[in-house]
C-alpha cells in the first residue's frame, strides 16, 4: 500500500495560519481497492489541530486540511479480524509543504498549480490468514 502526503501552496488564499492545503492517504497500489482487507485507519495529527485522532472506518482513506507547518503524521492502520497475528501496523509519514533549496533550484518556486507529494509504498505480508481472508484477497 501506498502512505503518503500532497500539498499545495494557497497562493493568494494563502493566510498566516493556512498556507497550505494538504491531503495524508493510505490507499493501494495503483488504486487497489484496500477495503476488503482494511478496517480502519487512524491518523495521528499534529495537537494544534482541532481533534487531532482521526479515525477512517471506509474508503478512501484520507485526511484533508489546511495548515501553516509540517509535522510527522502517525498512521495506525488496522486490519479485518481474520487476517492473523498483526492485525495492526504503525508507522508516520512526514508532512511536506515546502520545497527543498534543491527543489527550487531545480523547478522554480513554489506555486498553486504544482502539489508537492511524498510517498512510499510499504510492503504488508500477511502469514497467518485464514480462509476467509485470503480468498478475499485473492478475489479482489
Ligand atoms: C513546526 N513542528 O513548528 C511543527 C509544527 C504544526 C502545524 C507544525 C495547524 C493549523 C491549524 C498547523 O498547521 N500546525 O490549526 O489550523 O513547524
Amino acid at each position: 500500500m501506498i502512505v503518503g502526503t500532497i500539498a499545495h501552496y494557497l497562493g493568494k488564499r494563502a493566510d498566516e495560519y493556512h498556507s497550505h492545503r494538504w491531503t495524508v492517504y493510505v490507499r493501494g497500489l495503483d488504486g487497489e481497492d484496500l477495503s476488503h482487507c482494511v478496517e480502519s485507519v487512524e491518523f495521528a495529527l499534529h495537537p494544534s489541530f482541532d481533534e487531532p485522532t482521526r479515525v477512517l472506518t471506509q474508503a478512501p482513506y484520507e485526511v484533508t486540511e489546511t495548515g501553516w507547518g509540517e509535522f510527522d503524521i502517525g498512521v495506525k492502520i488496522t486490519f479485518s479480524s481474520d487476517c492473523g497475528e498483526a492485525r495492526t501496523v504503525t508507522t508516520t509519514t512526514p508532512l511536506k509543504l515546502f520545497p527543498s533549496a534543491e527543489e527550487i533550484a531545480r523547478h522554480g518556486p513554489q506555486t498553486t498549480k504544482k502539489p508537492l507529494i511524498k510517498e512510499r509504498y510499504e510492503e504488508i505480508v500477511f502469514h497467518e490468514c485464514d480462509g476467509g481472508f485470503y480468498k478475499r484477497m485473492k478475489s479482489h
